[in-house]
């Protein structure tokens, strides 16, 4: 906040600009339909020209994929489809060759029932990996509690080997371990060190803080029985194993982590960025990205309601905490389709101003692939054309029981699931988008992959992709852009973001029209001054805004 401002510590993780890969769907090498890492390879000049400076790789591990490789069977092991642990090795030494980092993902909340502590655990009580996993026995014919699965259903399952339950947050495929096991927790920091030995940068931490339980197991608290994450999220021993993972591990390295916060307030997020405390350096908080949905049904949005959630975590994270900024991801709907205007011809400028926010906000950006060339949500119109868990295990619980009707489940899923996000890239106009030589990728492409692909973006200076490019270039080049304090300076409009960024005596005011109206700027006491970069031709009157117009401007 202002009044320490100049107390904010300069780190390499907050001037960077993140790039999510979500391996399946990025680029394919060898023809089978599926995205692997010899393809990711091909593609660093695409991300070096796009001013990247760390790549996030979703998982990369061996997995039976029953969750895309968040069920993880061997830690140490690349996953077979994607390639070799020398394919992965390459591509660490190329992102480093071109200036970039490299960060994977943690998935060690749970594992894959196919792991090999999970196959000795479930054989018997007395087995040695038995208290590696969570189990209880049932409470009368039911399961232990009332826990839910974010994959719907009860998120225990009954394990005929010995009677009892096993938990799982996710799916049936993806027990929890237990962290209260300290042989787990010295496994997770092990295995953490392997990367990080390998020379990775750091971590993206799925569900981290799900990892502790209280441990008498009680049914869920009545205030937190419709959304469970706000309970899973402050377990009691959080703090305490994510200080001791930063002592064991983190802090011999210099690395950044990333937490994925899901059911973290703002208001608990100091407890884990603040960098005193010696936890994460930065977390991902839903607020944002969830407010149009909730993992499942659509909700409608404002404006104001979105520029609330940024002033709200800026009010709570003082100098001593760090920011992201993100509005999609591998488990979100495409950010145009979502928070920008995906029909055209608004497509292109709002998909450049949503990247003119995400670089400009107070926070480390985080683009998700595909967003840089505004890749749009996927015309979906029946079950079977979706591959995520979540949407078929929520057909089966929801439609097949008749409780919600199919018509209305696909008219939530059309603008909700994950699957959007998870299409394959659109490389070119070739068939599959360039993504495949096979007759079939893994996931059916974008029809749109005719118009909308990288290679049309790149031939195009006016495209989205070049205008990502120089506002890295402007935010690398700009301190105020990234550690300046931050103003919503018109909180209350309903079409107009306005917001300053401002570090000594360097300050930009920065507009953006979410609508298909013009949109005239009248902030009193605020002097705009010059442009810098639009998204539009420059403007006549600079006082009003065209259509999904965007801008920064320097005040002298
Ligand atoms: O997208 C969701 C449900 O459809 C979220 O509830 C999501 O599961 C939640 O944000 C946690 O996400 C992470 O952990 C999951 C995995 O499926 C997601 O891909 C991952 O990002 C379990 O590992
Ligand atoms: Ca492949």
């Amino acid at each position: 906040m202002s009044e320490n401002e100049g107390t904010i510590r300069h780190r390499w993780w907050k001037e960077a600009v993140v790039y999510q890969i979500y391996p399946r769907s990025f680029q394919d090498s060898n023809g089978d339909g599926i995205g692997d890492i010899k393809g990711i390879v091909t593609r660093l000049d695409y991300l070096k020209g796009l001013g990247v400076d760390v790549v996030w790789l979703s998982p990369h591990f061996d997995s039976p994929n029953a969750d895309n490789g968040y069920d993880i069977r061997d830690y140490r092991k690349v996953m077979a489809e994607f390639g070799t642990m020398a394919d992965f090795d390459a591509l660490l030494a190329g992102l480093k060759a071109r200036g970039m980092r490299l960060i994977i993902d943690l998935v060690v909340n749970h594992t894959s029932d196919e792991h090999a502590w999970f196959v000795e655990s479930r054989k018997s009580k007395d087995n040695p990996h038995r208290d590696f996993y969570i189990w209880r026995p049932g409470r009368g014919d039911g399961p232990p509690n009332d826990w839910r699965s974010y994959f719907s259903g009860s998120a225990w399952t009954l394990d005929p080997a010995t009677g009892e339950y096993y938990l799982h947050l996710f799916a049936d495929k993806q027990p929890d371990l237990n962290w209260e096991n300290d042989h787990v927790r010295a496994e997770v920091y092990d295995l953490m060190r392997f990367w990080l030995d390998k020379g990775v940068d750091g971590f993206r931490m799925d569900v981290i803080p799900m990892i502790s339980k209280e441990q008498d197991f009680p049914d869920y608290p009545p205030e937190h029985r419709e959304r469970t994450e706000y309970y899973h999220a402050v377990g009691p021993r959080l703090h305490e194993f994510l200080q001791e993972m930063n002592r064991e591990v983190l802090s011999k390295y210099d690395v950044m982590t990333v937490g994925e916060a899901f059911g973290v307030t703002p208001e608990q997020t100091p407890d884990l960025v603040d960098e005193r405390r010696g936890e994460l350096n930065m977390i991902f908080n839903f607020d944002a990205v969830r407010i149009n949905n909730d993992g499942r049904r659509y909700q409608p949005w404002t404006l104001p309601e979105l520029k609330a959630v940024y002033t709200r975590l800026e009010e709570r994270t003082d100098a001593h905490c760090w920011n992201t900024v993100f509005l999609s991801n591998h488990d979100n709907p495409r950010l145009v389709s979502s928070f920008g205007d995906d029909e055209e011809p608004w497509r292109v400028p709002s998909a450049k101003l949503l990247a003119t926010m995400l670089m400009t906000l107070r926070g480390t950006p985080f683009v998700y692939q595909g967003d840089e060339l505004g890749m749009t949500n996927y015309p979906f119109t029946a079950v079977e054309q979706y591959d995520d868990i979540a949407v078929r295990n929520a057909w089966k619980a929801e439609v097949l029981t008749g409780r919600v009707a199919a018509a209305d489940f696909l008219a939530d899923m059309a603008r909700t699931s994950r699957d959007h996000s998870r299409t394959p890239m659109q490389w070119s106009a070739a068939p599959n988008g360039g993504f495949t030589t096979a007759q079939k990728a893994w996931l059916a492409v974008n029809p749109n992959a005719a118009t909308i692909n990288a290679e049309a973006a790149l031939a195009d200076p006016g495209s989205i992709y070049h205008h990502y490019a120089r506002l890295a270039g402007l935010r690398r080049s700009h301190p105020a852009l990234i550690y300046g304090d931050f103003v919503d300076v018109a909180p209350e409009h309903p079409r107009l973001f306005a917001y300053t960024r401002t570090l000594d005596d360097e300050a930009y005011v920065v507009l953006l029209n979410f609508s298909r109206q013009p949109v005239d700027v009248d902030l009193p006491g605020i002097e705009i001054g010059d442009l810098v970069l639009g998204n539009l031709a420059p403007p006549a009157d600079a006082r009003r805004l065209a259509g999904w117009e965007a801008r920064i401007h320097r005040r002298r």
